[in-house]
């Protein structure tokens, strides 16, 4: 079976415990049970996984690279930093994207520029966590 990677960076852990003007009250959790949904209905099947630490994340992407039909990843912070995981993301020739659940180009200047989106099929910023959904619908369109 296919298998689709959801990929979250720092803090995400977090999500709908703190900040829910920001970033909603789902939890991640309730995140992962709505594109479970999805993926099963695709007849695919998901890894989806959430780190603090940019190495973990960065292999994730290369056993992605391997074994994945497709990855979505909102990288949080390391979105505006990290060079190291655009890198990993330019190696994987499947389908690659990013989703913030607040829309970035509203809030800080430092939160404008993203690394990834150099490298992501597409974008989803401000929809909530509904953007993971978003991101997956269009994946799965994508791999029909
Ligand atoms: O909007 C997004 O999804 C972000 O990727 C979230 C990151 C932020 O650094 C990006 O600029 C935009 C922050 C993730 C932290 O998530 C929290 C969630 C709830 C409470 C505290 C942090």
């Amino acid at each position: 079976m296919k298998t689709v990677y959801i990929l979250n960076g720092p803090n995400l852990n977090l999500l709908g415990k703190r900040q829910p003007d920001i970033y909603g009250h789902e939890t991640l959790q309730d995140v992962e049970v709505a594109c479970s949904k999805l993926v099963e209905a695709a007849g695919l099947s998901l890894r989806f996984l959430q780190s603090n630490a940019e190495h973990q994340l960065i292999d994730w992407i290369h056993e992605a690279r391997e074994g994945a039909c497709g990855l979505i990843i909102n990288p949080a912070a390391y979105t505006h930093t990290s060079i190291a995981i655009l890198d990993a993301l330019n190696a994987c020739d499947i389908p690659v994207f990013e989703v913030h659940i607040s829309n970035v180009h509203k809030r800080e200047e430092f939160r404008h520029q993203s690394y990834v989106s150099m490298r992501a099929d597409g974008v989803i910023a401000g929809c909530g966590t509904q953007g993971y959904e978003l991101a997956l619908s269009r994946l799965i369109r994508l791999l029909g």
